[in-house]
């Protein structure tokens, strides 16, 4: 049976626990590989191994570190097929966008890698006279990435090239049901020539790795995607430390319909953000907005279409829905639906697990839509991180601002409308990090900040020129030529 390993200082490595736990493919049960479960030791190992290597790479120029960021994106541009494919098996979302998400991380590594020769700092006018005053960016040292199944790829690259670029050096543990497709990345990263020590794989639960990683003194900030509850948990211990945190958490995302909206355009993309990646992406679109005049017709538009949205193994071209992660994860979808109809909610389609042919070992979950929905069910206020819809009559643009903004996470909303008075309001009002107009609530680009207001996260963003602001810290710098003493303040009122 295949394993995997831990990465230390350059090192593939069992864990001193001897425990593995077995990775599974979520459409067909199948046991992929061990996966072996480290422990305090092999955080502490990995966290010096990290600290020695940051002391020589923050002194490499930032465009040569780049030059391994590029070497990484062409690496993941020739293995672009062989690790979907590996994606698919693992995480379950089907193989297209399995391709989609590599390209995800091609991207992130060649604009991360134009970083190298960007990174620009400040320069400003000093108030004295021959004194020159700039700031500049610098790394913040030894990262802790905690990331989680449903991006196991791109959310890893999001937050390791920043990292990289910016000269700090990683101590990472990927989420149990992934750590496969994290072993590849690492050996790209291993191929690429990126010298030993700088990224060092842990795997494990979150209670002990990623407790030991978070509470670590050697580790100086730990970048988090994933439930609310941990985040929370995360903030609080390192909040007491007084590290630095970047956390991203869930989302309750709502596209909006408007009366002028076009419907066959917003059926689209209510399908395919509700259902593509099984629900499971943090901007996936769960509640639906709609105006009262036009929800008959959408609903009909979106009955029509769900039809064709076949679900089954994610490695079949045909798929169009994969399985959900796990067991535990279906059950507590289906407990959801049943909240929801004890609620009073109207189930329109779907609400059960898929038995059947092609179904039986795997976690499988019929799309679903639910109706009549009041927007303070717990169907419409919690993340269920699923293939479930919730649709809400609205009256207004004003009603469904209030709606979109009254939930605990801001990620992402949308809004279709051809009324453009209406889109900028609704730009300007929607409370979340990410705003699309006629167009659904995911597929955000790399080269923009990704994460949201309120419950879903901490001011922080991954991707995007902001994701260096977590990696870096800022250093103010004056350099006085004038021979003389000069009091600031002072001496030149
Ligand atoms: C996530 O679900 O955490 O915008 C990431 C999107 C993807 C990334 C989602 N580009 O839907």
């Amino acid at each position: 049976m295949k394993k995997v390993l831990n990465f230390i200082n350059g090192e593939w490595c069992e864990s001193s626990t001897g425990k593995y736990v077995s990775v599974l493919n979520p459409a067909t049960g199948e046991v992929l590989a061990e996966v072996t479960q480290s422990s305090k030791e092999e955080v502490d190992r990995a966290v010096e191994a990290a600290k020695a290597a940051q002391k020589s790479w923050r002194l490499v120029p930032a465009p040569e570190r780049a030059e391994i960021l590029y070497e990484v994106a062409f690496l993941l541009k020739q293995r672009k097929e062989e690790l979907a494919q590996i994606l698919t098996s693992e995480m379950g979302k089907v193989i297209d966008e399995g391709r989609g998400e590599v390209q995800e991380a091609i991207d992130m590594a060649y604009y991360m890698a134009g970083e190298g020769r960007r990174m620009f700092g400040d320069t400003v006018p000093s108030e004295l006279r021959n004194k020159f005053a700039m700031s500049v960016r610098v790394p913040v040292g030894v990262a802790g990435l905690i990331t989680p199944w449903n991006f196991p790829i791109a959310i890893a690259s999001w937050k390791s090239l920043p990292a990289l670029v910016t000269g700090n050096a990683i101590v990472w543990k990927p989420a149990t049901e992934t750590p496969i497709l994290a072993a590849e990345f690492v050996k790209i990263y291993e191929e690429a020539g990126l010298p030993k020590g700088l990224i060092n794989l842990v795997h494990g639960s979150g209670s002990v790795v990623g407790n030991a990683m978070v509470e670590h003194p050697g580790i100086d900030l730990i970048s988090f995607t994933g439930s609310n509850e941990v985040g929370k948990d995360i903030n609080g211990k390192a909040g007491a430390l007084l590290k630095r945190t970047s956390l991203e958490m869930g989302g309750k995302n709502a596209i909006t319909v408007l009366k002028d909206g076009d419907l066959d355009l917003a059926a689209e993309g209510i399908l395919w953000g509700a259902f593509g990646t099984s629900g499971q992406r943090c901007t996936a679109t769960s509640r639906v907005l709609v105006h009262v005049d036009v929800k008959e017709e959408l609903e009909g538009k979106l009955l029509d279409r769900i039809g064709e949205l076949k679900l089954g193994n994610g490695l079949d071209e045909t798929v169009k829905v994969g399985p959900v992660i796990n067991r535990s994860s279906l059950e507590r979808i289906d407990e959801y639906v049943k909240i929801g109809q004890e609620e009073g909610a109207k189930l329109l389609a779907g609400g059960k697990i898929a038995d059947g042919e092609g179904f039986e070992n795997g976690n499988f979950y019929l799309p679903t839509i639910f109706t009549d929905v009041k927007p303070d069910m717990r169907i419409a206020m919690e993340e269920i991180f699923g293939p479930v819809v919730s649709i809400i009559p609205i009256q207004s643009l004003e009603e469904a601002v209030e709606i979109n903004n009254k939930v605990e996470f801001g990620l992402s909303s949308a809004i279709y409308t051809k009324n453009i008075n209406q889109a900028f309001e609704a730009m300007r009002d929607l409370d979340t990090g990410i705003v699309y107009v006629n167009a659904g609530t995911t597929g955000a680009e790399i080269h923009l900040p990704f994460g949201g207001t309120k419950g879903t996260g901490n001011g922080h963003r991954d991707s995007g020129v902001a994701s260096l602001d977590v990696y870096t810290e800022w250093k103010s710098i004056y350099v006085d030529y004038s021979g003389k003493l000069q009091r600031a303040q002072i001496d030149n009122y």
